[in-house]
């Protein structure tokens, strides 16, 4: 059996990062492998969001540098509505620069995201050292990084050759690198978990490059475990119904593919 049709409790079991292992445990506790990702400049609105869709998602993806109104009150109340809906915060930072520097921007800054994001972000274009920098600032149990192995926007410059050393580079990560995004099934062992955005039910691309696909195709074809849904959830008129939506086309598509 692959990660592809292996039931989540199973794939938990396979793995071996404890933070992949809580993840793929919440998945199948929630029955949820939707991300939601509340891309709004007011604080406001992200702990709205957070609050009124914390119960059909499994992990709230946030960029915590567009909020024009940004206070540790903000972090506070994320952290109390990831306990209270038992989701987990993942902050999609994309680490790219020299250990170093990552490091810095990891643990410090007003936002000092490893104080509190469950999950980063990084590129790996600068080699192992970004992930040396992270491991620096926040290796423990509860924090984990997600590789960006390809992009979903048009004319990216991820070659199959660039997604394949991206996968070599997390690999030689595993206490911290849990998964990838990407946008296709690439080779994994069964413990590690795989990203997709560009998924909505109503556009196939936005004016800035952005592309789409429908969740089944994200889980089906592109081998997605966890879906990552912005806009069409966020910017629609009831962003709850909307939620409830993608989670069930989307774990339905999943649930589906172990038992293929
Ligand atoms: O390849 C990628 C990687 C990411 S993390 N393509 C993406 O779109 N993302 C992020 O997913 C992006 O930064 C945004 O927060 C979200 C997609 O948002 P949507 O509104 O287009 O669904």
């Amino acid at each position: 059996q692959s990660r592809i049709n292996m039931p989540l409790m199973e794939r938990a079991k396979a793995a071996t990062n404890p933070l992949a292992q809580r993840l793929l445990t919440l998945m199948d506790r929630k029955k949820s492998n939707l991300c939601v990702a509340v891309d709004t400049q007011s604080s406001v609105e992200l702990i709205s969001m957070a609050e009124k869709l914390g119960p059909y998602i499994c992990l709230l993806k946030t960029h915590i540098d567009i909020i024009d109104d940004f206070s540790k009150e903000t972090i506070q109340k994320l952290k109390e509505l990831s306990e209270k809906h038992d989701f987990l915060l993942f902050e999609d930072r994309k680490f790219a620069d020299i250990g170093n520097t990552v490091k810095m921007q990891y643990k410090g800054g007003v936002h000092n995201i490893c104080d509190w994001a469950h999950l980063v972000t990084a590129h790996p274009v600068a080699g192992p050292g970004v992930l040396q920098g992270l491991c620096k600032a926040g290796l423990r149990d509860d924090r984990g990084c997600v590789i960006i192995a390809e992009m979903s926007s048009s004319g990216n410059l991820n070659t199959p050759a660039y997604i394949e050393d991206s996968i070599k580079i997390g690999n030689s990560f595993g206490g911290f690198v849990i998964g990838y995004v990407c946008q296709s099934s690439i080779d994994v062992d069964a413990g590690v978990i795989l990203f997709t955005p560009g998924v909505s039910l109503d556009a196939s691309s936005d004016s800035l490059g952005q592309q789409y696909v429908t969740p089944e195709t994200a889980v089906n074809e592109k081998g997605a475990d966890v879906v990552i849904v912005g806009r069409g959830i966020t910017g629609s008129e009831n962003p709850v119904e909307r939620a409830e939506q993608y989670r069930k086309r989307c774990y339905d598509a999943l649930c589906k593919r172990f038992e293929s």
